[in-house]
This record gives C-alpha cells, sequence and structure tokens, in this order.
C-alpha cells in the first residue's frame, strides 16, 4: 500500500529507528571495533610489558576507551536537570483555521510526531522525583513547518515577572553555594529569604505549597505554556492565547509524607511510572487546551495579561479543546535523545508568535544560549533529537561537531553564483506579528504589574478545606526548616495579606504570634492597584483550580497491593484482582518473601515482590482477602500492618474481604464500621475503608472498591493523624 504524505511526515522523523534493520538487537553479528572501524584484538587486558608489566601508551584501544569514557558527561541543564522523556505525537479535532495559520493546526488526520521531557526544576540530574518542586512540561512538536517547542510548567504562573530576576530565583533555590545543600528542595533560608523579599512570587507560592508540587505521576498533571502567546491566522488578524495540558488521567498529587518516603525507596518514581506505563500500552493522553482572548478585550481584566504570575480564570475564559497528544513511545537511549534534547522557546512557527511579557523575552535569549554551552556548540539541531522533520537549508555551516557536509563555494546571500538560493520567503515564510510600539527606553516595571496577592488569594479561596490543609501543613514545614527567625515573620506578613487565617494557622504550626490585625490593617500599594482595577473582569473564586474538581475517569494504571501469606484465600483474591484487573488497574501480590505462596484452596499464587522491597507509599490503594492462616500470621507482623496503618494516614483506598477485615481490626485503623463483629454479607465502605464478611457475592464490594479507588484519596478521616505512619 503506498504510504500518504502524512505518514512519511510521522516515519521520517523515527526513521533513526524505524527503518534501522539493527535496532532490535543493534551489535548482533558484528565485531567490537574502535571508534575508527578497527576491530578490536581483546577489551578485557591492556597492552602491558609481560603479564605483570606497565600498560603501554601505545594501545590506542586503551587509550580510546577511556578517553571516551572520561567525556561521557556533558553539563547537565543549569535547571530542570532531572528529567523523564517520551515520544508520542498530537493530532487536533478540528481546523483551527479561523484562528491560526500553523499548518499542523489544521488538519484533524494529521499526526504531528513529538517529544515530551517532564522535569522537576531545582534537583540536579540524579535528584529524587518526588520532591516539592514545579515540575516541566516541554514539547517539542516536529511540524512540517519547523520545530515548534511550548515549554511550559504543571502551574500556571511563575515565581518573577522580569527573566532579569531569573538567576536570583534559581540561585536562592538551588543548593547553597558554600555547602551545597540542600539537594532538591526548597525548604531552606536563602529560597524563602529571596521570596519574602518578592511579593511578586506570592501568587507561585501558593501553587508551590500545594498539592501540585508533588504529583502522583507526570501521567496526572496539567500542562500551562505560562505565558500569553499570539495566534495569527491566514488573514493576519491576532489573538492571545493561553496554552494548557489537560490529563485525560485526571489531576492527582501524593500527600507530603509519601513523597518524602517515596524519595528514599524509589527515587526514579515519576521515571519509573512513565517508562512502564508506556511499555504497557496505557499510553498517557493530554488534551491541548487554549484559552483565547481577543485583541481588543486584553485590557478588560483585572490583571495584566503580560505578567506571567497572573491566571486567567477559567471561569472567565473557558479553555477550549482542541487536540490530543498521546506519548507512546520511550526514548531508545536516554542520553541521545532525552539527555539531549534542546528546547528553545524561540522555535515557533508561521501563525503561532510572541507578546511582550518581559519573561518571555528573557526566555528568547536564554535557552538559545545555555544549549550552546551544554551541547558544545550552534550545530546542536544536527542532533537526531533536535533535528526538524521540515528541511532546513541556510548559509550557517561551520562550528563544532558540523554533521553535514555542505557543498559548493556559495555560503552567503545574496549571491549569482548560487542561483541566489537559498532564498528568504518573504510573506511566506515567517513573518512577526507587526504590534505597535511606542515608547520610551526605560527600566520600570509597568504599575499594571503591581498587585501581588488577589490571585494568591483567589487561589487560597478555591481550595477545597482538604488542600487548603495541605498548603498550610507544606507552609510549616518548610518555614521551620528555615533558620532565621526574620525571614519566618516576613512571609507570615505576605501571607497575611493572602488570608488572615492562612497567616494565623501556619505562624501557629511554626509557633510564632501572628500579630491580631494580620490581613485586616495590613494594606499596601498592590492592594491600591487591585481596587483600581477591581471594576474589571475579575472571579472571587475559581472552582477550576481545585484538583477536587478535576474529572476522575476510573482506576486505570492504579497500583494496588494485595497482602497475601500462606492460607490466602484463593477465591478472593483471584476474584477481587480480575476484577481490577478489567478496570485497568496494575495489581501486585505482596509478601515475606517472593516465590508462591499457598492457598487455602491448595493451590498457588505467585508473589511479586516481597515486603522488603516496596511499601504502602509506591501504591494507590491496598487489599487484603480472606484465608485464616494468612490473616493469622500478618497480625503478627509489623510490615503488613504498618502498609494498613501508613495507606491510612495517606488517605488512600483500603479493602478487605473475609478474615482480612481482621487485619485492619488489628491495626490502628479506628473509627471506620470494621470490627470483627460485621455481620456476614454485609458490606460497610466509609472514608475509603471497604469491607465485607462471609459475602457469596463479591460484587458489591468489588464495585464499592473500585469506586474509592477512583477517589483517589479520602480527605474524610479525622482521626488519621493518630494513626503511625
Ligand atoms: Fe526555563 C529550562 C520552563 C522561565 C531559562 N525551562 C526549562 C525547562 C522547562 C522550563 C520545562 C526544561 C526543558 C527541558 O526539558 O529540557 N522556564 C520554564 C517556564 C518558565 C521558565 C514554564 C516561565 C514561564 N526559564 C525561564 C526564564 C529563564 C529560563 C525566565 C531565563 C531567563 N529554562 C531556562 C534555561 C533552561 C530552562 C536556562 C535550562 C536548560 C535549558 O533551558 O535547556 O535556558
Amino acid at each position: 500500500m503506498m504510504k500518504n504524505d502524512k505518514d512519511v511526515r510521522v516515519d521520517e522523523h523515527s526513521k533513526n529507528r524505524d527503518l534501522d534493520p539493527q535496532r532490535e538487537n543493534p551489535t548482533a553479528g558484528t565485531y567490537l571495533t574502535t571508534d575508527q572501524g578497527i576491530r578490536v584484538e581483546s577489551t578485557d587486558n591492556s597492552l602491558k610489558v609481560g603479564a605483570r608489566g606497565p600498560t603501554l601508551l601505545e594501545d590506542f584501544h586503551f587509550r580510546e576507551k577511556l578517553t571516551r569514557f572520561d567525556h561521557e558527561r556533558i553539563p547537565e541543564r543549569v535547571v530542570h536537570a532531572r528529567g523523564s522523556g517520551a515520544h508520542g505525537y498530537f493530532q487536533v479535532y478540528e481546523s483551527l483555521a479561523d484562528l491560526t495559520k500553523a499548518k499542523f493546526l489544521q488538519d484533524p488526520s494529521v499526526k504531528t510526531p513529538v517529544f515530551v521531557r517532564f522535569s522537576t526544576v531545582a534537583g540536579s540530574r540524579g535528584s529524587a522525583d518526588t520532591v516539592r518542586d514545579v515540575r516541566g512540561f516541554a514539547t517539542k512538536f516536529y511540524t512540517e513547518e519547523g520545530n515548534f517547542d511550548l515549554v511550559g510548567n504543571n502551574i500556571p504562573v511563575f515565581f518573577i515577572q522580569d527573566g532579569i530576576k531569573f538567576p536570583d530565583v534559581i540561585h536562592a533555590v538551588k543548593p547553597d553555594p558554600d555547602s551545597e545543600m540542600p539537594q532538591a528542595s526548597s525548604a531552606h533560608d536563602t529560597f524563602w529569604d529571596f521570596i519574602s523579599l518578592m511579593p511578586e512570587s506570592m501568587h507561585m507560592i501558593m501553587w508551590h505549597l500545594s498539592d501540585r508540587a508533588i504529583p502522583r505521576s507526570f501521567r496526572m498533571m496539567e500542562g500551562f505554556g505560562v505565558h500569553t502567546f499570539r495566534l495569527v491566522n491566514a488573514e493576519g488578524k491576532s489573538r492571545f492565547v493561553k496554552f494548557h495540558w489537560k490529563p485525560l488521567l485526571g489531576v492527582h498529587s501524593l500527600v507530603w509524607d509519601e513523597a518524602l518516603k517515596i524519595a528514599g525507596k524509589d527515587p526514579d518514581f515519576h521515571r519509573r511510572d512513565l517508562w512502564k506505563a508506556i511499555e504497557t500500552g496505557a499510553y498517557p493522553e493530554y488534551e491541548l487546551g487554549l484559552q483565547i482572548v481577543e485583541e481588543d478585550q486584553a485590557d478588560d481584566f483585572a490583571f495584566d495579561l503580560l505578567d506571567s504570575t497572573k491566571i486567567i480564570p477559567e471561569e472567565l475564559v473557558p479553555v477550549r479543546r482542541v487536540g490530543k497528544l498521546t506519548l507512546n513511545r520511550n526514548p531508545d537511549n536516554f542520553f541521545a535523545e532525552t539527555e539531549q534534547i534542546a528546547f528553545c522557546i524561540q522555535n515557533v512557527v508561521p501563525g503561532i508568535d510572541f507578546t511582550d511579557d518581559p519573561l518571555l523575552h528573557a526566555r528568547l535569549f536564554s535557552y538559545l544560549d545555555t544549549q550552546l554551552t551544554r551541547l558544545g556548540g550552534p550545530n546542536f539541531v544536527q542532533i537526531p533529537i533536535n533535528r526538524p522533520v521540515a528541511r532546513v537549508d541556510n548559509n550557517q555551516q561551520d562550528g563544532f561537531h558540523q554533521h553535514r557536509i555542505p557543498r559548493g563555494r556559495v555560503n552567503y546571500s545574496p549571491n549569482s553564483l548560487g542561483g541566489g538560493c537559498p532564498m528568504a520567503a518573504g510573506a511566506a515564510g515567517f513573518v512577526h506579528y507587526p504590534a505597535q510600539l511606542n515608547a520610551p527606553k526605560v527600566r520600570l516595571r509597568s504599575e499594571s504589574f503591581g498587585d501581588h496577592y488577589s490571585q494568591a488569594t483567589l487561589f487560597w479561596e478555591s481550595m477545597s478545606m482538604p488542600e487548603k490543609e495541605h498548603i498550610v501543613k507544606a507552609a510549616v514545614f518548610e518555614l521551620g526548616k528555615v533558620a532565621t527567625k526574620a525571614i519566618r515573620e516576613r512571609m507570615i506578613e505576605h501571607f497575611g495579606r493572602v488570608d488572615a487565617d492562612f497567616a494565623r494557622m501556619v505562624a501557629a504550626g511554626l509557633g510564632m504570634h501572628a500579630h491580631a490585625g494580620l490581613g485586616t490593617t495590613v494594606k499596601n500599594a498592590a492592594h491600591a492597584v487591585a481596587q483600581k482595577l477591581s471594576a474589571k473582569r475579575s472571579v472571587e473564586k475559581s472552582p477550576a483550580l481545585s484538583q477536587e474538581n478535576t474529572p476522575k475517569p476510573g482506576i486505570r494504571t492504579r497500583r494496588i497491593a494485595i497482602l497475601a501469606e500462606n492460607g490466602v484465600s484463593e477465591a478472593e483474591l483471584s476474584a477481587v484482582r480480575a476484577a481490577l484487573a478489567a478496570e485497568g488497574a496494575e495489581t501486585h501480590v505482596i509478601s515475606t518473601t517472593l516465590g508462591t505462596v499457598k492457598t487455602a484452596e491448595g493451590g498457588q499464587v505467585e508473589v511479586d515482590f516481597s515486603s522488603i522491597h516496596v511499601g504502602s507509599i509506591l501504591y494507590d490503594a491496598v487489599y487484603v482477602p480472606g484465608g485464616t492462616a494468612s490473616v493469622e500470621a500478618m497480625k503478627k507482623m509489623g510490615d503488613p500492618i504498618h502498609f494498613l496503618n501508613e495507606s491510612y494516614r495517606h488517605h488512600k483506598p483500603i479493602g478487605a474481604t473475609g478474615e482480612g477485615v481482621e487485619l485492619i481490626a488489628a491495626s490502628q485503623i479506628k473509627g471506620v464500621t470494621v470490627a470483627g463483629a460485621q455481620a456476614a454479607g454485609k458490606l460497610f465502605s466509609e472514608k475509603g475503608v471497604v469491607t465485607v464478611r462471609g459475602a457469596s457475592d463479591l460484587k458489591p464490594f468489588i464495585t464499592a472498591f473500585i469506586e474509592a479507588i477512583t477517589q483517589h484519596r479520602h480527605w474524610d478521616r479525622p482521626e488519621y493523624p493518630a494513626v503511625p505512619a
């Protein structure tokens, strides 16, 4: 069958991989050679004077092997060093020709290849995944008109308004320059010192303290382009746009105690989760959303669209979902692809353009600049993962690592000797939007950027009670690690301007006194600006900001632990396991040792993990099947009891059937109706704890348990702090 153009475009990008006959086993049947292609005699002993003698400089294979090894590392990214990537494709749902002339947004049948890299910001390349931090969400679209890089985060605003402050905020959050501590953590004096002196960071700080900063999975977090960009259509009409990514699995987070523990037990938690999901065909999916603002409505809002510390509440401008991103292929080689990918925010295609956001403008300089050092010169775009599928023709030829062999003597423009080629495309090329500008050159911040608290308050007001509690606890944790009292005091002042109760709760958690007038007497210039703008479009609350209000579409890819020892009820285990698997969940049998457990029915069940390797923190839910011997054995063990206590403390769904209910009764989980006296066949489902004893039919239990897992976390457990974890 003939391939059509679109297939060819996708293939074109994958060509290094898909058309490589050696890919499955790239070295099968080949000999070891030097980099020059000379076959190597042996790679186990260096060339010596006698078997016990010194190694000879003459051994070119030895020297080449060691030299190559010595130079294997390139500088890690100055920020976002820790990351994980995946290939995929993007498809628009319907033509967006009314909004933009970008070709990849015109035809729903076109699959545009993409590479996405998720990251944390502060930690170095080997740091843990689950630290409290912003997550990067960077997407390279390999469109037929050239590469478009949407380099976003999972938080829609930023710490600073002008990119000239970027080195400062990053220096403040990175480990201290004298001690190189702490790694991948914002809970230290220098970060909060900076923040306490930068009121503009207050909105972002609320997000940073929220559950958004500890996502459950890259697959379960939103993405945002942050800045206001422009979309320009074929008629040259420009509209403002904010880009969003909406995960189809909903938005879910960890709890802080869990995140801290995972950092030790599985520092690759998010990387593994992404890799495994793709390997098993559970492809992560996100919808691209657009918030469109007509040019003449830009001034209608109570904030400046050019200020990256502000969102446009979805209640004011709805997010139109226009297409879908699917991640369906893991990289073949981490270094070659994930490490060497070079995102540059200036990579846009015709139909997508910039605004005058001063944060964006700093980025327009910084990304290309950083790649020059990181990837060793200006030819980094020739590295396969960075290569556009669009044809590249220009007179830029030399520099480190030129991989092409340009022909001919003409490398200048205009020329007649090369027939004038390559020719500038004029109006058919990228034409910058001709925005009108007329103002003096000044080093100033616009007055319209002056309100630093209203949207921090909006965020706080829009949270559910459990989310507010988490923010308070996070603030207490972070500031509790700040040794300088004056910094803590300044932060309480700022928090008071966000919300007086919030400030009081944090102050109480820190054993500090928040002064009585907090939040009522504290008015400042920022509030004056807010008041001036209050007649403009704004909202008091934005339900879309609360994770509680995001869709909960089932239990696909959730990880569920099944605790079992010899004597487990095979009937119960198998029935529940099969039902969970049918909904797309992943189940693991956990026992004292690897191997198998004998079932009450005389059969055997394979153990997936022993309890020394895993723990409740690596699971979304736990199930305890019945079987007297199994449960009696577990009642005497610390690990299964701890598993249940910790799951409860972390608000996770817990299910038990038959004698399994007694293991819950033996734990510290109280206040839910799971006592040993539970009537036969009667289902109990409270606060995410679902149990049944002596049921002839497990279906009602399974339905209730799946519903509990779908909710992800159960916050309505007032007694949870008393349960050890
Ligand atoms: Fe940045 C990397 C996202 C502001 C300078 N940034 C980087 C990455 C992401 C972001 C996701 C990692 C890309 C990858 O996976 O390789 N950055 C953002 C967002 C910002 C932002 C959403 C605010 C809206 N960044 C920002 C500013 C500057 C930079 C204001 C400088 C003035 N960012 C960089 C950089 C990095 C980078 C130094 C480091 C490594 C790299 O670019 O490739 O150029």
